[in-house]
């Protein structure tokens, strides 16, 4: 069967948000037709966009799938609604926070779901983590994460070390 090599940022801000992204790794890994291959550390990050808020606890996980981005989604957005998450401010905290990154090399812009996530090169806290599992992973029209690194210093991101 054809399979798509995908990546998913994880990143949560209330509750006991490391357990919140550490459950979700384990949900899209039993998602059918999903495996998730590789995950990142959780990395502790200062809030970007939105800044009067908590710290977020962030992480990205790789992932084979033979799924279309669009049952994807529904899968992802199912995860995020059994963690509590109610949509209120753009940006604002949540309880979970699931964001399809990368997708095979596509690039596509429709209206549910931009591939590659339009923010993605310009947030340290998808870079790093990201960098962790997968540095040569192209981010097409934006080059490698590694070299992409070097645009996001200073953001506030700290690996979070396991217990
Ligand atoms: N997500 C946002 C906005 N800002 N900041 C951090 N540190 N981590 C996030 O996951 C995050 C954010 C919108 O989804
Ligand atoms: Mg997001
Ligand atoms: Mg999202």
């Amino acid at each position: 069967m054809e399979e798509d090599r995908v990546f998913i940022g994880l990143g949560a801000n209330v509750g006991e948000a490391a357990s919140h992204v550490l459950r979700a790794l384990e949900e899209l890994d039993r998602i059918e037709g999903c495996r998730v291959i590789a995950r990142s550390s959780l990395y502790r990050t200062a809030p970007i966009g939105k800044l009067d808020q908590p710290d977020f606890v962030n992480a990205v996980a790789q992932l084979r799938t033979s799924l279309t981005p669009r049952d994807l989604l529904d899968e992802m957005l199912a995860i995020e609604r059994r963690h509590g998450r109610v949509r209120q401010e753009k940006n604002g905290p949540r309880t979970l926070d699931l964001d399809l990154l990368l997708f095979g090399d596509r690039v596509d812009a429709h209206p549910d779901v931009t591939l590659p996530h339009p923010r993605m090169h310009v947030r340290a806290f998808v870079l790093l983590p990201l960098n962790e599992i997968a540095p040569q992973c192209a981010i097409p029209g934006r080059g490698s994460v590694a070299s992409l690194l070097p645009g996001v210093t200073g953001q506030g991101v700290t690996r979070i070390h396991a217990a």
